[in-house]
């Protein structure tokens, strides 16, 4: 067995006015609960150091640049770095990336159980739209403020498992989790920002946009026989609800720890990455099944063309 004691650090919202070290704050208290817990890996939610500024229109680059960090760690999130070493827990969390060209990405990383950030990771599917859309009863602006991942889906071999990201969007597309299964990954750990509400379908309910969430973050553990963990920044920012449903995927594509408020709330498991054999040399036995002369469309065309 290769056990990891993993902790799904749940935030509430974050309004426009908290500040970075007011957030480290909540999410230190959350690090402190998944030590007592037993937890050596926590991962916390996309943009988790700040409220989901994309649903905000901005035209002043400077305005927009405030939500970004220009190095990690910094001032604000070094007190996170120095607890998780203190405790030997590993962690992953989300965060807008200003570089040093002035590229902006949406961004998460992991980070060993010595305080190392051993892997990076930008967005590549990225919701929404660039310009202000007078037709939506809210923004979704990432398209504006970032650009899609230049990194591709890596994983890495840390922590005695081979571990993957992605980050919110990315959570819904097959593609995704195939890319990082092919790399046999056992754990995949992704942070998301989903509002409650459909701003192009307001009549979709609550429920059955958390029975997409599940059903992705199901399927992707189960058709590449790993471990997923979803963490949500849930709640009202700022009088737009996000929806809360953080949850741990088996390999098998079980749900076996799911988060039940919209507010900072551990959820926690002791994930067995050895569970992942059994659907990698079986069923998802990818070497022996996979029929690759049959899906060269997925790489050679984005939109679907169905026959004239
Ligand atoms: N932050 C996101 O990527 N949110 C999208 C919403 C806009 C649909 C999501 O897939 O949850």
């Amino acid at each position: 067995m290769r056990m990891v004691n993993l902790a799904g650090a749940q935030l509430g919202p974050i309004q426009k006015d908290e500040s970075r070290e007011q957030v480290v704050r909540r999410m230190l208290a959350l690090m402190d609960e998944a030590k007592a817990k037993g937890a050596d890996l926590i991962v916390y939610p996309e943009l988790a150091l700040t409220t989901f500024f994309p649903r905000w229109y901005m035209e002043d680059q400077a305005e927009v640049d405030r939500w970004f960090e220009r190095e990690m760690p910094n001032a604000a999130t070094q007190p996170l770095f120095e607890r998780a070493r203190s405790y030997g827990m590993g962690m992953s969390f989300g965060y807008a990336e200003l570089t040093p060209e002035g590229r902006h990405f949406n961004t998460s990383i992991i980070v060993d159980r010595d305080g190392q950030i051993v892997g990076k990771y930008r967005k590549v599917h990225l919701p929404g739209h660039a310009e202000y859309d007078t037709e939506r009863a809210f923004q979704h602006l990432e398209k504006r403020y970032f650009e899609p991942g230049d990194l591709g889906f890596p994983v890495w071999r840390t922590m005695e498992g081979v571990f993957g990201m992605c980050i919110c969007n990315d959570r819904r597309w097959p593609e995704t989790y195939r890319v990082m299964g092919l790399q046999g990954v056992e754990m995949v750990m992704l942070g998301y920002n989903t509002p409650s509400v459909n701003s192009q379908k307001p009549e979709e309910g609550l429920e059955q946009r958390m029975f997409h969430n599940r059903l992705s973050v199901q399927a992707g553990a189960y058709q590449n026989a790993t471990w997923v963990i979803a963490v949500a920044k849930a709640g009202v920012e700022d009088g737009h609800p996000l929806f809360g449903g953080s949850l741990i995927v088996d390999p098998d594509g079980t749900i076996v720890a799911e988060a039940t408020t919209e507010a900072d709330e551990l959820i926690v498991h002791a994930c067995d990455l050895d569970a992942t054999v059994f659907g990698k040399t079986t069923i998802f036995d990818f070497k022996r099944h996979r029929r690759i002369e049959h899906y060269g469309l997925i790489c050679s065309q984005t939109g679907a063309v169905p026959p004239a």
